[in-house]
């Protein structure tokens, strides 16, 4: 089979961000632009030469043609072997859990994870190492380096591969094995967490769950564990048939997108547990019935609930949290006497913490929580970690919570999203905001005392990397926090992102609605920010 040199030229707009290039579908529509970014994935990971590829995505827009792209360039690229998920859908944890277990030199994983998809929506591409985790900054500033001069790629010139027959089959000394995508996946979560338990949890009688899978990638997993091995009943799986355009939805799972879920887990008749997850399947959403688990509580919980869980039974040897996640899981690792580490939003950077074996879990406000099991957070893990508790402990989710505020205090936690606000407006408020950092601590805003005021930097403790810029932080004395940073993953101008967190030790004020806690510090912080005058927003465009 001839590969064949096609000319192109360099685009200069493929910087990787927060989790790989996410664009418009539109944008990878134009020619050369995927082949390009591709390209420049294979000219700085020599090992994909005679290696192992994984390959495969969430199953939106453009998701097969992107794939019989990457067969026909890696096929022109040397690689030895291609293993794609049927069908071409691999849930990012799944696309992961083999690269780890077929010791493939890497994944291309393809997806803008909960943003909205089809003609219209966005797309996306992530490579990950042979860790099975997203590329760390190192390699995707290379993969960039490369995009700036990539000014021909290799392709071979040959008929579709029917993504839909599953087995193997050679293109010219390139193997490519089509696989189911639950199966390995299926068996990873049946070690880690008691099946036989959670079993009979469905089988009491007196437990109902509801997962949405909101039409993306996690149907298939969804309905096999859940359904199939845990016997939970038919029609606990919603949404379960991948679409396109995810059924004209938008797949995040939060109280907004997975309202259906939100709704029948309210009331007397509110089923006992409800989860959602989102696009590529690495995010989730826990709710009880009329209870929301912040994602940040979840961590928290998850981390202090850890000894009950068949998998990490034995011990956890730290954990981890994104910056902007509240410090709930702080306390629970002080608590334990293990170590917790504050890393840039983005998993890549919990990448060396979970290889060097520092930590066990690692989490996210962003709807992220994972373990070491796999380098992805893990949206149907999560679901099950907790399935796994409920089943132990045999307590509803808003008295696990409950009990657990009780003993480590709650973190009332906030977040506040201007999207789509004009990019150099948006990089002009983060500069005041940096221009005001150096007086901060000592002062007062409002009622409160400015402990620390900076722009976030992170040392790799295992690589002794250094990222900078990563968000700037005003800490308040009294353990209160406000976190402003410009989102990586939006696809239209700038997104404001406002973390905002409270602390209180009083099981009596526990039960406060957050919005009403939270008061005091969103006035200082819209204020501090000049939001109105800088972006013209009043309110923001999304609360969680
Ligand atoms: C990605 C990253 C996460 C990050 C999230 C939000 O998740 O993997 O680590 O927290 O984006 O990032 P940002 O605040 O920069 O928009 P996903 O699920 O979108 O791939």
């Amino acid at each position: 089979m001839k590969s064949a040199l096609i000319s192109s030229h360099p685009f200069d707009d493929q910087r990787p961000g927060t989790s790989g290039l996410r664009k418009r579908v539109s944008d990878f529509q134009v020619p050369h632009y995927l082949e390009n970014f591709l390209q420049a994935i294979f000219d700085s990971q020599p090992d994909l030469r005679g290696g192992t590829l994984v390959v495969g995505g969430d199953g939106r827009y453009y998701n097969r043609e992107a794939i019989q792209i990457i067969i026909r360039m890696a096929a022109a690229n040397g690689v030895g072997t291609l293993i794609i998920g049927l069908g071409g859908l691999l849930s990012t944890p799944a696309a992961s859990c083999l690269i780890r277990k077929y010791r493939a030199n890497g994944g291309i994983i393809l997806s803008a994870s909960h943003n909205p998809g089809g003609p219209d929506g966005d797309f996306g591409i992530k490579f990950n190492t042979a860790n099975g985790g997203p590329a760390p900054e190192a390699i995707t500033e290379l993969i960039y380096a490369c995009t700036r001069t990539v000014d021909c790629y290799r392709s071979v010139d040959c008929d579709a591969i029917d993504l839909d027959i599953a087995g193997e089959q050679l293109m010219g000394e390139m193997r490519i094995t089509l696989i189911d995508p639950v199966t390995d996946y299926a068996e990873l979560m049946s070690e880690l967490f008691d099946f036989g338990l959670i079993r009979k949890l469905f089988r009491s009688g007196d437990f109902r769950m509801l997962f949405d899978a909101m039409h993306a990638v996690t149907g298939p997993y969804a309905h096999h564990i859940l359904e199939e091995q845990l016997q939970a009943g038919a029609g606990t799986v919603i949404n379960g048939t991948p679409k396109e355009d995810f059924g004209g939805g938008h797949p995040d799972p939060n109280l907004v997108h997975a309202h259906e879920i939100v709704e029948r887990s309210a009331g007397v008749d509110g089923v006992d547990f409800a989860a959602a997850s989102d696009g590529d399947g690495d995010r989730n959403m826990i709710l009880g019935r009329d209870f929301f688990v912040t994602p940040s509580d979840s961590l928290a919980v998850m981390a202090a609930n850890a000894h009950l869980i068949k998998g990490y039974r034995e011990s956890i040897h730290g954990v981890a949290r994104s910056m902007p996640t509240s410090q709930a899981v702080d306390r629970v690792a002080e608590h334990l006497g293990i170590s917790c580490y504050e890393t840039p939003t983005g998993w890549k950077f919990f990448g060396n913490l979970l290889d060097d074996s520092r930590i066990t879990l690692c989490g996210e406000e962003s709807f992220g929580s994972g373990s070491d099991h796999v380098q992805e957070k893990d949206g149907l893990w999560a679901v099950l970690f907790w399935l796994n508790l409920l089943a132990v402990r045999r307590q509803s989710v808003a008295e696990i919570v409950t009990e657990h505020w009780q003993t480590f205090g709650r973190n009332f936690y906030t977040r506040y999203d201007y999207e789509g606000i004009e990019s150099a407006a948006a990089k002009a408020l983060v500069e005041h905001l940096r221009d005001q950092l150096p007086k901060l601590p000592g002062s007062k805003l409002g009622a409160y005392k400015v402990e620390y005021a900076d722009d976030f930097s992170y040392t790799d403790p295992v690589d002794g990397s250094v990222s900078e810029h990563q968000g700037i932080r005003i800490g308040f004395t009294e353990g209160s926090r406000i976190v402003y940073r410009l989102s990586g993953t939006g696809t239209q101008g700038a997104t404001l992102r406002i973390y905002l967190e409270a602390y209180e030790a009083d099981p009596e004020k526990h039960r406060k609605e957050t919005a009403e806690v939270m008061r005091p510090l969103v006035k200082i912080a819209t204020k501090l920010a000049e939001i109105e005058a800088r972006t013209g927003r009043s309110e923001p465009t999304v609360i969680t």
